[in-house]
């Protein structure tokens, strides 16, 4: 399967399609104007012609011939009152609007004016329709307001001894990212994070990259973590992780790949990338990848940002933006937190990559950062 970045749009198509708009309008204004001038002109006409010719019958006795160029010589007084018969019958077929048609002619030409005026400041955002948009609702990436834009869920404390509630955030619409804090029950009692550094920890090795040409996986200085694969499904703990994966996603466990744990000490990072292929040999079991949930498995006293450089929007106006690192700044960034699980989708809803997925982890600057990453397929992954 070919690689193929779709387009994106760039400013210069837009201030194109903005142009050619104006250019419509000032043509269909052109055109507009010209009818109008046409119209007021011919009712000037038609207004003067009747005048002239009332005039002249009013002050004409039968029988006599003007001079003007616009009557005749008649021959007698009953030739003339059937020659003023037959252009009265003749004046209600004029091609001139009668002065009664006129203004509703005008009071037409100014509706459909206005109308489409209506329409084109529509069509430029001028105007709206009362009540399709609220005052409230934030601009399409307006990142000030998401720390709050959340979808509360049963406290942890109160079905089990986790911490924290469980909430939904939207991040970022382009790529589409969401966070679901508190993903992971982190208690007293029970807590999957250490469930999952424990099971990990005695299998950790080297972390390697996807070659592109090749399709092979390779050591590579963009990825210096260390890290290892569990099996899906391997036991009820993951079972259960795998099943809430799933939910969060929409996306069944059979597409998903065995969890992966990761280990960054200081120093160590994941440079900007992407999660889908770029060759044909990975993608021959459950197709490209489409989605990836990362859950933070610790907190981190400084960096391990998850960076996404590519995101659109205004990302330094998240409210976290001061206690990110110089490579946190450089994109949308999340700072790991214990327990919280990332969502973000590789693809678009129409199938097609979506460069703006570009991702790193940023170097630990201080502490361990430990994470987990399920990674999933738009078909079913066979293991
Ligand atoms: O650790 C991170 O924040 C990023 C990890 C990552 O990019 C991945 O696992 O694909």
């Amino acid at each position: 399967m070919p690689f193929v970045r779709p387009t994106q749009r760039t400013s210069s198509d837009e201030s194109k399609s903005s142009s050619s708009v104006l250019k419509i309008v000032s043509k269909v204004r052109t055109r507009l104007l010209h009818r109008v001038n046409e119209l007021t002109r011919e009712h000037l006409t038609s207004t003067s012609l009747s005048l002239s010719r009332s005039r002249s019958s009013a002050c004409k006795a039968p029988g006599f011939a003007s001079n003007s160029a616009s009557s005749f010589p008649l021959e007698n007084p009953r030739q003339q009152q059937e020659t003023t018969a037959a252009m009265a019958v003749k004046g209600r077929h004029s091609r001139f609007p009668s002065r009664k048609s006129f203004p509703s002619t005008l009071g037409f030409t100014i509706l459909i004016m206005f109308t489409f005026l209506v329409l084109i400041l529509l069509a430029l955002g001028i105007l709206s329709i009362p009540g399709s948009t609220s005052p409230d609702s934030p601009r399409a990436h307006d990142l000030s307001s998401i720390a709050h834009d959340t979808v509360h869920r049963k406290s942890r404390s109160e079905e089990d001894d986790g911490e924290g509630d469980r909430w939904v955030e939207v991040i970022s619409w382009e790529p589409r990212a969401f966070v679901y804090h508190n993903f992971l029950i982190h208690g007293l009692s029970k807590d999957e994070c250490e469930y999952l550094i424990n099971l990990g920890k005695p299998h950790m090795k080297k972390s390697t990259v996807v070659d592109s040409a090749t399709g092979k996986s390779t050591d590579s200085r963009v990825r210096t973590s260390s890290g290892t694969f569990l099996n899906r499904g391997s036991d009820k703990i993951i079972q259960s992780i795998e099943k809430r994966i799933a939910d969060f996603a929409f996306i069944p466990v059979e597409h998903g790949e065995g969890l992966q744990i990761l280990h960054y000490e200081v120093g160590q990072k994941y440079e900007p990338h992407y999660d889908y292929f770029a060759d044909e040999f990975n993608t021959k079991n459950g197709g490209q990848r489409i989605a990836t949930v990362l859950m933070y498995l610790s907190d981190v006293e400084e960096g391990g940002e998850t960076v996404f450089p590519a995101a659109k929007g205004n990302y330094s106006s998240v409210p976290w933006w001061n206690e990110l690192s110089e490579c946190g700044k450089r994109g949308l960034s999340l700072k790991p937190k214990r327990g919280d699980a990332l969502l973000f989708w590789s693809m678009n809803p129409d199938g097609t990559l979506d460069p703006s997925s570009l991702h790193g982890g940023c170097p630990v600057i201080k502490g361990n950062k430990w994470s987990s990453t399920k990674w999933m397929r738009v078909n079913e992954y066979k293991v």
